[in-house]
């Protein structure tokens, strides 16, 4: 049975109380724009419910008439996992359910809902004395289920790992409504298929996480926040070996920047100042997070690759202000990319040791095909998670360049296939790589995937067309 628009919000406000549904376009907009503006599909409606018992209510009904739920959290997703493709979903955002359910320091965990935001989560943690280390740019509106749901990862993964690897389980409702119970503060838990971490990075397709059983890490007692010159990508990594020898777990980020990042920001007055000693054609911002009795380990790092003349020029922040300067200089890396107009991005890795030669020679490839692109590959590089970004040449038509990214895409996706890196480091798949998707997996592994989604979606109601196309998941 097929319902008109007008009954599905009759029936919706019926399920979850009028308050909780929105339906006029105006109201909609914050929920259907996305950070990349480039996701214009309208939606049936907003719907925000307020317990686990409507979540599961409403989605047995959109099972009934098979229509399709996004499960959203902050919507800072940069792949269009998060908002419409067919302008007829309704968009489920989890917001209110964003209880602490229960914080077990001495066990090292915390059951938490999925509309509570990571920075929430990052307090919750530290009034405990205790971390929850995984953070992102958009820790301010990024959401726990969301995160989960993107296996997210951000500047922390080279020392405790991505969202999934901090997840210990987790409470969904799955597409018939029945709720699937998996949380727990278990370390060890060897009792057949991993569910919960079929639904961590899911992207909302297979269901719809509602709590999580997150990690907790003793809380560092003090950190070591360096902005170090390199000479080029080669010499950040020997600088990542030498610093990982010295300091091994400690050494919590270790990211990489050009010149180009930092005038951005310096241009769009986005910094009060320089967070760099002076100019270099590249920098690499290091922290270690220490207990105590661990003192100037950053010190020691530093001064030996000055002795081994890796390194020219470096800073150790010296003050809370000034390690707040250099990570909101990376952290604004990406905003600042958009103020210079328009970017083409590839959020990809490779093996560590080869992130050297990406770059090398994705820049190469870019500035044939495009004369005077910027590139702006920054991030990750100790997780081997490069932002390939490219910023449009000054002066240059943003629609245009926009327009002419196809070419340089194939040409960076050839370069990752090549050296056996991932089209998708940390962003997911969602609506913009569902086609690169199907054309680099293994196409056993696209089976797998959607024997799956069938198996617990046959009426391809949750977040349909995002990680498999349609015609994949029916
Ligand atoms: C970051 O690391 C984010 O800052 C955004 O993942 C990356 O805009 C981007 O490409
Ligand atoms: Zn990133």
């Amino acid at each position: 049975m097929t319902l008109e628009n007008i009954q599905i919000v009759t029936q919706l406000e019926a399920i979850l109380g009028a308050n909780n549904v929105l339906s006029e376009n105006s109201e909609m907009v914050p929920f259907i724009s996305e950070p990349r503006k480039r996701f214009h599909e309208t939606a049936q409606a907003v719907v925000m419910p307020r317990s686990i018992a409507d979540l599961q209510t409403l989605v047995r009904w959109a099972n009934n008439h098979k229509i399709p739920l996004i499960p959203q959290g902050g919507n800072t997703g940069m792949v269009g996992g998060q908002v419409p493709l067919l302008g007829q979903e309704i968009i489920v955002n989890m917001g209110r359910l964003n209880k602490v359910r229960q914080v077990d320091a001495d066990g090292g965990h915390m059951i938490v809902e999925a509309g509570l935001i990571l920075e929430h989560a990052h307090g919750v943690a530290l009034q405990n004395n205790m971390l929850f280390p995984l953070t992102i740019a958009s820790k301010g509106s990024a959401q726990i289920g969301g995160v989960l749901s993107t296996n997210a990862g951000g500047t922390q993964v080279l020392a405790y790992g991505n969202a999934r690897a901090l997840c210990l389980g987790v409470e969904a409702v799955l597409p018939d409504g029945s709720l699937y119970q998996g949380l727990n503060g278990l370390k060890k838990n060897n009792t057949g298929y991993d569910l919960s971490n079929l639904l961590v990075g899911a992207e909302g397709t297979l269901g719809f996480i509602t709590a999580a059983s997150l990690k907790l890490f003793p809380k560092p007692s003090h950190y070591e926040t360096a902005w170090i010159n390199v000479a080029s990508p080669q010499i950040g990594l020997r600088l990542l070996s030498l610093m990982q020898e010295m300091a091994g777990n400690y050494l919590t980020a270790f990211e990489l920047m050009p010149r180009f990042g930092i005038d951005m920001q310096l241009k769009h007055t986005m910094i009060a100042r320089d967070p760099s000693e002076s100019l270099s054609p590249w920098y690499v911002m290091a922290e270690m997070s220490l207990t105590k009795g661990r003192e100037n380990i950053m010190q020691r790092c530093l001064e030996e690759a000055f002795g081994n003349k890796l390194i020219e020029d470096a800073i150790i922040a010296s003050t809370l202000g000034h390690r707040e300067l250099m990570w909101a200089t990376r952290e604004q890396m990406s905003a600042s990319q958009s103020r210079e107009g328009a970017s083409i991005k590839h959020d990809v890795s490779v093996p560590i040791s080869k992130v050297p030669e990406l770059i090398e020679r994705g820049c190469a490839v870019a500035e044939k095909l495009i004369p005077g692109i910027r590139p702006c590959p920054f991030g990750h590089m100790g997780d081997g998670n490069i932002h390939f970004n490219f910023s449009q040449p000054q002066g240059a038509d943003p629609v245009a360049f926009m327009a002419s990214a196809q070419p340089l895409h194939d040409a960076i996706y050839e370069i990752i296939a090549d050296m056996g890196g991932s089209i998708s480091a940390e962003h997911g798949i969602g609506q913009l790589k569902v086609d690169l998707l199907a054309q680099t997996k293994d196409p056993v592994a696209l089976t797998m995937m959607g024997k799956i989604k069938h198996a617990l979606d046959p009426n391809n109601i949750c977040n349909p067309g995002k990680i498999l196309a349609i015609s994949k998941q029916d």
